[in-house]
């Protein structure tokens, strides 16, 4: 990490009287890899592996977009997997572009000095012909997605509108060519209750390992309840059917945490 990415969160160690709904702020923002990391099991191998399913997915001349892309870490690891793809396996990338869209102007900010220091370092090394990320603070159902090859929606999708979100698919399916995959990670729950009350209660003990005290916890959940809905894995597995994806697969699960690889 580096000195605009390793600061603690501590957003709601004290009791904060009323706790109001969460927002993707400056503070947030401020604190935001500590928070995630901490705060979604699986995280740092979720980002990585996106990476790694980016750059077998991605077609050259083409697009790749990260949704919800807040400091751009998924950007960033899908950049550095294609560029490896490319001295290791020779995969023709050439033409590339990573597009990282988030409404939030306090993490569009952050990122692109983030980006900007990444493209520093790259630029000291000669031969590697760069993948270009371009940021845009924008709303991702506004935004018009074509000519995409992959989109990865990382911990995003969760915070649209549950009534937006078939639309939301249909787009992205819109965008995206033939042979185009989708990464779409997300906190998820579950209809079994059995089943329900383990993962959450992993959860949280995943969260007070991470050194979360009971009150954090149960302030950002109250922060959250409104603004984070989950669906099951199976809404979200009949979504993507209808929304013209031809497979889908969860690769990843840890608790109440997955990721899917949808292709169309
Ligand atoms: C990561 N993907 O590090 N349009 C654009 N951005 C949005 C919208 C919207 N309609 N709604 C929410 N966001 C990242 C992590 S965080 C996940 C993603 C989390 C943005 C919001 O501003 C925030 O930056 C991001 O989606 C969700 O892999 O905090 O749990």
């Amino acid at each position: 990490m580096n000195n605009q990415t390793k600061r603690r969160d501590s957003l709601f160690a004290q009791p904060l009287g009323e706790v109001g709904e969460f927002r993707f702020d400056q503070k947030v923002a401020d604190v935001f890899p500590d928070m995630l990391t901490r705060s979604i099991p699986g995280y740092q191998a979720i980002i990585s592996q996106s990476g790694l399913l980016a750059a077998r997915y991605a077609q050259p001349n083409t697009n790749l977009y990260d949704l919800g892309c807040s400091l751009g870490a998924s950007s960033l690891a899908m950049r550095k997997a294609i560029l490896q793809s490319r001295t290791n396996d020779g995969e023709d990338t050439t033409g590339c572009e990573i597009h990282g869209i988030d409404n939030s102007p306090a993490m569009i900010d952050k990122a692109a000095s983030i980006v900007q220091e990444h493209n520093e370092q790259l630029a000291q090394s000669p031969k590697v012909d760069n993948v270009p990320i371009h940021l845009h603070c924008n709303d991702m159902q506004q935004h018009n997605l074509n000519n995409a090859s992959v989109v990865a929606m990382n911990f995003t999708l969760q915070f649209v509108p549950v009534a937006d979100r078939d639309e939301m698919m249909k787009s992205i399916a819109n965008g995206l060519h033939d042979g185009g995959a989708l990464i779409l990670s997300e906190k998820v729950t579950f209809a079994d209750p059995v089943l329900s009350t383990l993962h959450i209660e992993m959860y949280h003990n995943f969260k007070r390992a991470n050194g979360y005290s009971d009150l954090e916890i149960s302030q950002k959940r109250n922060a959250l309840e409104n603004v984070l809905i989950p669906d099951t894995l199976d809404t979200h597995a009949q979504r993507l059917k209808d929304a013209g994806f031809t497979s889908s697969s969860v690769w990843f699960q840890c608790f109440n945490f997955a990721s899917i690889i949808a292709i169309k």
